[in-house]
C-alpha cells in the first residue's frame, strides 16, 4: 500500500508548474499500477491547449468554472464542479478557466514524469491570460 499527502508532494519533482497551470502528480508510472493520477490547477482567466496523443485521460473537475472545447469536433462544453470529461479519442482540446479550476486527472498509460511535452504527445502549449 502507498499513502501520500498533498503536503508530501508539494515542492518536490512531482509538483510541476507551467504558465497558468500547476500539477501535482500523486501517482506516476514508477509506482507500477498502470495509470497516473494528478491534481491539476489552472489559473483563473487562462486558456490552455492540450493534446495527449499517446494517452487516454479522464478529468474530474472539483473546483471552478470554465469551458472545454473539443478542437477535433468543434464542440464546446461548460464545466463546473462535478463535470467529467474523458479523452477516449485523443482529442485536441482547449480549456478556458473563468475561475481557478482544480481537477483530478487519470492517465492511461501512466505519465512517468519524464515526458518532454512536445515529443510525447503531452502538449500544454498555450497559456494566454484573457484579462
Ligand atoms: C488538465 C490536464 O490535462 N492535466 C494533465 C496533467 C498535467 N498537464 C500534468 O501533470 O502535466
Amino acid at each position: 500500500m502507498i499513502v501520500r499527502t498533498t503536503a508530501a508532494i508539494t515542492g518536490t519533482e512531482r509538483d510541476v508548474a507551467g504558465t497558468g497551470w500547476r500539477s501535482k502528480r500523486i501517482i506516476l508510472g514508477g509506482d507500477g499500477v498502470g495509470f497516473s493520477f494528478h491534481e491539476t490547477t489552472i489559473d483563473a482567466n487562462s486558456e490552455h491547449e492540450f493534446h495527449y496523443r499517446n494517452h487516454v485521460e479522464a478529468v474530474w473537475l472539483v473546483e471552478g468554472e470554465g469551458t472545454l472545447t473539443d478542437l477535433d469536433n468543434n464542440v464546446t462544453y461548460e464545466l463546473a464542479p462535478g463535470s467529467m470529461y474523458l479523452l477516449d479519442g485523443h482529442e485536441r482540446h482547449r480549456l478556458q478557466a473563468r475561475t481557478q479550476m482544480r481537477m483530478m486527472c487519470v492517465f492511461n498509460p501512466p505519465v512517468t514524469g519524464q515526458e518532454v511535452h512536445d515529443s510525447d504527445g503531452v502538449y500544454p502549449l498555450v497559456a494566454v491570460p484573457t484579462s
